[in-house]
């Protein structure tokens, strides 16, 4: 706990749970994500390199759009906020090994289990905007996405991360390159000056500390787009299976997932106690949330929960579910959220794969009501 505080206390996030200290890895306990708007103090961290050096002055910070467009540009934070319009979503951001931990066999990575994910306010321009007017080719195919941060050595000769997406992800409206978070200027950590936000997808395409977007003709080949990384078999496997003769795909749109933010696991209830309201949050990727159910007796009986409508694409869903209780005793409150197309969180961590990305598996916590249980 001591340790914890002194890496954290800088960046007042010292509630967060430590994965790794370098790089600085963090994840929030599902219940501190009970805000509707995820807090900055609240906000996971995930780093793959070492910290950038801090900006003089922000608006000052400089960035380039080259590659595939008619006119390249060089722009100051000031000038993208002067020349575009301004725009604030609130979006989730979620790590695409979130839920990892929950794997067996382990799979490499972080072992997240549903931390690695928060929804924040977020205020810039859309990407679509500034690709418009430095023009895009008809060979304009793909992103690269390049931020001021050394790798894990210090090194700065091979960025830390470096991701793309299809271009038409990259004109999507909610793909923002943003300068504020929940109102106030992006946080250091959280890549302020500016950064990316690509929301629905693994959050290692919302490059931080951005400094430079490559459109190229071709998918991008950048630190973290090549071998297993972000690839999930197109076939489901064994766990635990080789993957070197499998057909691999890049993993996209992160599957629908919900969490239970209240009650906190291994709450306790007064005997007598027969009303819990459980509440929670749920998203889906690309996807809306079309319902979440609630079960406390192992899937046998499901409640439906109320759900708040998103305020736009890419909010999460709050909602809450009152249970009656039969009687004192011990309660697994397990939360299902499924996705408009049908698609349901499995009981079981599903979908294995040797990165450990996209595990949705439903998320449980226990209660007991009473002095026996
Ligand atoms: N420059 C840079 N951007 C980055 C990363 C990084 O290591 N360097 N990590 C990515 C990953 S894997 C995730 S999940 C998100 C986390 O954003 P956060 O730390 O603001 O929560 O940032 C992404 N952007
Ligand atoms: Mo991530």
């Amino acid at each position: 706990m001591q340790v914890h505080s002194a890496i954290l206390a800088p960046f007042g996030k010292d509630r967060l749970t430590i994965l790794g200290d370098t790089p600085l890895v963090a994840e929030t306990p599902e219940s501190l994500l009970d805000d509707e708007t995820t807090p900055v103090a609240r906000f996971f961290i995930r780093n793959n390199g070492l910290l950038p050096e801090p900006a003089g002055d922000p608006d000052a910070w400089r960035f380039t759009i080259d590659g595939e467009v008619e006119q390249a540009l060089d722009l100051t934070l000031a000038e993208l906020k002067s020349r575009f319009p301004v725009k604030t979503y609130r979006m989730v951001l979620e790590c695409g090994g979130n839920g990892r931990s929950f794997l067996e066999p382990t799979a490499d990575g972080n072992p997240w289990t549903n931390g690695g994910a928060g929804c924040a306010e977020w205020t810039g321009v859309s990407l679509r905007d500034v690709l418009q007017a430095a023009g895009l080719k008809r060979t304009a195919l793909f992103t690269g996405h390049f931020g001021a941060d050394p790798d894990k050595n210090g090194s700065f000769e091979k960025q830390a991360m470096s991701r793309g997406v299809p271009i038409a992800k990259a004109l999507e409206e909610h793909t923002m390159l943003v300068w504020a978070m929940n109102g106030v200027p992006l946080p250091f950590i959280h890549g302020g000056p500016l950064r990316l936000i690509v929301p629905g997808w693994p959050g290692s395409l919302s490059q931080k500390w951005l400094k430079r977007i490559w459109i190229r003709d071709r998918e991008h080949d950048g630190p973290g787009m090549t071998g297993l990384s972000y690839r999930v078999p197109v076939h489901p496997i064994a766990p635990g299976a080789d993957v070197s003769n499998v057909e691999l795909r890049v993993l996209e749109s992160m599957p629908v997932r919900s969490i239970i933010t209240a009650p906190a696991h291994e709450a306790r209830f007064q005997a007598g106690t027969r009303r819990i309201t459980v509440r929670g949050a749920a998203w889906a990727g690309d996807d809306a949330v079309s319902r979440v159910d609630c079960t406390i007796d192992g899937g046998s009986t499901w409640l439906p929960a109320e759900m708040t409508p998103p305020r736009n694409r890419y909010d999460w869903v709050r909602w809450s579910a009152t249970l009656a209780l039969p009687g004192d005793g011990y309660y697994e409150i397990v939360a299902r959220a499924t996705d408009a197309q049908g698609r349901a969180q499995p009981f079981r961590a599903a979908n294995w794969n040797p990165n450990g990305y996209g595990c949705n598996v439903m998320h449980r916590v226990a209660v007991r009501v009473g002095e026996g249980a």
